[in-house]
C-alpha cells in the first residue's frame, strides 16, 4: 500500500543543475572577479559533492586554496550564488521535468501525502515549490535544516519523523546515486529518474529505474486520457511498496 511518496528536487522535479545552479555559480565566480567557471563537464564531476557551499569548499581546496581561506571563501560565493539562483527561480526561469506535474496531480487526486526532502537550500527551495505546486507538499526538508546532507539519509529522517511515518510503504522519487542511497539508508524504497548527468551513476540497487516521468498529461474535454506504457504513476510507485 502506497502510504506516502517523497520527492528530491534538483535533477527530479526540477532539472535544474546545467542550465541552473551551474550558471548561478559561475555568476558567484564573475561577482568576486575571479577567472574560474565551471563548464558543463567539470560541474558535471562536482555533482558528486552534495551541497553547493560544501562543493565550493572541495574545488577550492582542490585548487590548492589553504584550508580556512577555502571555507570562507566558499561561503562567500555560495550567498551571493543563492541570491542568483533565487532570482533565477523567482523569474520562473527553472521549470518542472516533463510528467513530473501529471504523477503529481495524478496522486493529490488519489489524496497520497507527498512530501519533500532536498539537499539544495531552504532560501530557494521555498519559491520554487511554493511557484510551481502551492501548498501541496505536507513538509518539506532541506539541506538548512539537516547537518549531514545525502547520501547521509538525516533529511529523509526528518520528513519520516515530520510525517509521523516509518518507512514501509513510503517511496521516495529520486535522480542520482547519492539520493538513492539516503533513501535507503532511511528505509524507503526508491525509484530512480536520472537525467543527462546522473544516467552513469551506479542504480542497480533502485527499486526502479526510469530515465523519463512520461509525457505531460493529456486532458481531452478537461479530463485525463490514458497515457501510453512507460509513464510514472501513482500505480506504478504502489507496485513499488508491494
Ligand atoms: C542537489 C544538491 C544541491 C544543489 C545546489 O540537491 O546537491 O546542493 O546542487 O543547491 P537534491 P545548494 O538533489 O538533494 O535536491 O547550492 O542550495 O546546495
Ligand atoms: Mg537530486
Amino acid at each position: 500500500m502506497l502510504r506516502a511518496v517523497i520527492f528530491d528536487v534538483d535533477g527530479t522535479l526540477v532539472d535544474s543543475e546545467r542550465d541552473g545552479h551551474r550558471v548561478a555559480f559561475n555568476l558567484s565566480f564573475a561577482e568576486a572577479g575571479m577567472p574560474d567557471r565551471w563548464d558543463v563537464e567539470t560541474y558535471g564531476g562536482l555533482l558528486a559533492i552534495t551541497g553547493g557551499r560544501q562543493r565550493l569548499e572541495h574545488y577550492l581546496l582542490g585548487r590548492g586554496r589553504p584550508s580556512i581561506e577555502a571555507t570562507r571563501l566558499a561561503e562567500h560565493l555560495h550567498a551571493s550564488k543563492t541570491r542568483s539562483f533565487t532570482a533565477m527561480v523567482e523569474a520562473g526561469t527553472i521549470p518542472l521535468r516533463p510528467g513530473v506535474e501529471r504523477l503529481v496531480d495524478g496522486l493529490a487526486a488519489q489524496q497520497v501525502p507527498m512530501f519533500v526532502a532536498t539537499t539544495g537550500s531552504r532560501d530557494w527551495v521555498e519559491p520554487l515549490l511554493r511557484g510551481h505546486f502551492g501548498s501541496i507538499f505536507e513538509a518539506i526538508v532541506t539541506g538548512s535544516e539537516v547537518s549531514r546532507l545525502k547520501p547521509h539519509p538525516d533529511v529523509y529522517h526528518r520528513v519520516l519523523e515530520l510525517a509521523g511515518l516509518t518507512g514501509d510503504g513510503v517511496v521516495a522519487i529520486e535522480d542520482s546515486a547519492n539520493g538513492l542511497h539516503a533513501a535507503h539508508g532511511a528505509g524507503l524504497r526508491c525509484v530512480v529518474v536520472c537525467n543527462s548527468y546522473t544516467g552513469g551513476d551506479e542504480l542497480s540497487v533502485a527499486d526502479l529505474v526510469l530515465d523519463q516521468f512520461g509525457p505531460p498529461a493529456r486532458r481531452l474535454g478537461g479530463r485525463d486520457v490514458p497515457l501510453p506504457g512507460g509513464a510514472l504513476t501513482a500505480e506504478t510507485l504502489a507496485a513499488v511498496t508491494a
